[in-house]
């Protein structure tokens, strides 16, 4: 397993692990995203880290302390549920970053499917995982290229639509919101986590009142 180490975390802190999966079509740049995130290595920079996934990074996120992992990237959900149970798979998983290309409608279109299958599966695995989405290859929206096919109001309207977090666009070439889009997952999951906790106590603390009277 790689592990990068920058910024190191002061090892006195505690360590939050946060599992993180990308889906989406092959060809999106999950898993140059995932290495410029990780190894801080660019699209056509050399030389190319050639570790392969799960990835892990430790890195402050709002100063905690924080180890993320992304598992090995899957193309599809089609691929997916013939690469592992899709429970098992899914059960460490805290959040889902959902990859489109902004040069492929496809991809675009396939978004949708792809959060049904990981919804359905994630509430069978008994997982709260949250998502967030990114139009990737944003470095292709520049108009003299004219490769864009998706526009960012698409993005943000689909994000919209199925609830998720956030939407942004990313580029491994460039490295634009590459450095943010992680820790938005982090944040967004943390916010998950400490709502389930506190309905959990809540919960408890109704039933120990209705014991006591
Ligand atoms: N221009 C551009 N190309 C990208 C970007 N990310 C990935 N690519 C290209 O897209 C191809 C597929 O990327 P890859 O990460 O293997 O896709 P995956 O199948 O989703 O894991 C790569 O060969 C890269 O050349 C990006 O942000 N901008
Ligand atoms: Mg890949």
């Amino acid at each position: 397993m790689a592990t990068a180490t920058v910024p190191v975390p002061d090892s006195e802190v505690p360590v939050e692990e946060w599992t993180i999966a990308v889906l989406g079509d092959r060809g999106v740049g999950k898993t140059f995203l995932a290495r410029a995130f990780v190894f801080d290595s660019f699209l056509d920079m050399l030389p190319w880290q050639d570790e392969s996934p799960p990835f892990t990074k430790e890195l402050l996120v709002d100063n905690r302390n924080c180890r993320i992992v992304i598992p090995d990237d899957y193309d599809s959900a089609s691929e997916l549920d013939t690469a592992a149970p899709a429970t098992q798979w899914l059960s460490p998983v805290q959040g889902i970053l959902l990859i489109y290309s902004i040069d492929s409608r496809e991809s675009f279109e396939h978004i949708r499917a792809i959060h049904a299958w990981a919804q359905r599966h994630a509430s069978s695995a008994r997982t709260t995982a949250v998502f967030v989405l990114a139009g990737n290859k944003a470095d292709r929206g520049d108009p003299q290229r004219g490769a864009r096919v998706v526009s960012k109001d698409e993005g943000a309207a689909l994000a919209k639509e199925l609830q998720m977090e956030c939407f942004l666009e990313t580029s491994a070439k460039t490295a634009q919101n590459v450095f943010r889009v992680f820790p938005i997952v982090v944040r967004a999951a943390r916010a998950k986590k400490a709502e389930i906790e506190e309905t959990e106590r809540r919960k408890r603390e109704s039933k120990r009142r209705c014991v006591v009277m």
